[in-house]
């Protein structure tokens, strides 16, 4: 059976790849600060899809946490097959001149070393036994940026980078990279984005059919279904009524 490591599956795009890939028989590892949602994922899946799960709590942002955790991951675990970084987040809209220190530090801190951090313990397992697939969860900002977004947009431009650089990096090592790039996707990200204020988050999506976590899923299995020697280097996928950054229709 085929091991794949999600992190931030507590909800939205992580939770679903999760079931995706349970569905499809992979044991996982399944990651999130929050414990209790974690463990109401896991027991969701076990339930479901009688695959083997470990929930794993911890904060990317914090090295000594995913080393203590991922570092040292029994042989029974060890040999992931398939690695998602997709614990992300966007906080607050706002100018440069006006932005928040906290919130930068967090969006920079999680979206590009929380991956990092991830990245540097699992990769070296996947090139020793000369196998494995990272997929990493780029966006739309990853190659636009748009008013406000400076700082989140910057974090995705870097991920969009260290996609590019991991391929190259580990192609000897025979290690698969992949960048999705989602517009809209209606998830808890835009409620995080304005701290908590659901009324606010809810405007973004007015008169938008925004993606739903399940159609990034489905991308997902489409990708990791393809035969070994094929790979996907990136994909972008938008609402139908999203062209990019700056063009939307709404009803
Ligand atoms: P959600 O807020 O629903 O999920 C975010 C996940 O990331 C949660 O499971 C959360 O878990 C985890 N996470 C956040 N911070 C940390 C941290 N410091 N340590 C560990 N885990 C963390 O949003 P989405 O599902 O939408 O977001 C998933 C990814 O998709 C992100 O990288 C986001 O940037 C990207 N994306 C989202 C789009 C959208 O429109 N929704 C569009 C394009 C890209 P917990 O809180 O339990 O720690
Ligand atoms: C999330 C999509 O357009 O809010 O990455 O930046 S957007």
């Amino acid at each position: 059976m085929k091991i794949a490591l999600i992190t931030g599956a507590t909800s939205g795009i992580g939770e679903a790849t999760a079931e995706t890939l349970a569905r499809l028989g992979y044991n996982l590892i399944i990651t999130g600060r929050r414990t209790q949602k974690l463990l109401e994922v896991k027991s969701k899946l076990i339930e479901l899809y009688h695959v083997k799960v470990l929930s794993l709590s911890f904060d990317v942002r914090n090295r000594n946490e995913v080393e203590e955790s991922l570092g040292t991951l029994t042989d029974e675990w060890g040999k992931i097959d398939l690695l998602i970084n997709n614990a992300g987040l966007a906080l607050g809209l706002d100018h440069i001149q006006n932005g928040n220190f906290d919130d930068w530090d967090r969006m920079i801190d999680t979206n590009v070393k929380g991956a990092l951090n991830v990245t540097r313990i699992i990769a070296p397992m996947m090139c020793a036994q000369k196998r494995g697939h990272i997929i990493n969860m780029g966006s739309i900002a990853g190659v636009q940026v748009y008013e406000n977004g400076g700082v989140y947009c910057a974090s995705k431009h870097a991920m969009h980078a260290l996609t590019q650089s991991m391929r190259i990096d580990m192609l000897k090592d025979n290690i698969k990279v992949t960048e999705i790039r989602p517009g809209m996707v209606d998830t808890e990200f835009s409620i995080v984005r304005f701290h908590g204020d659901k009324e606010k988050a809810k405007k973004v999506y007015n008169g938008v059919q925004p993606l739903q976590s399940d159609d990034i899923a489905n991308v997902i299995e489409w990708i990791v279904k393809l035969p070994e020697h094929i790979n996907i280097n990136d994909v972008e996928i938008m609402p139908s009524q999203q062209a990019d950054a700056h063009y939307t229709v709404r009803n």
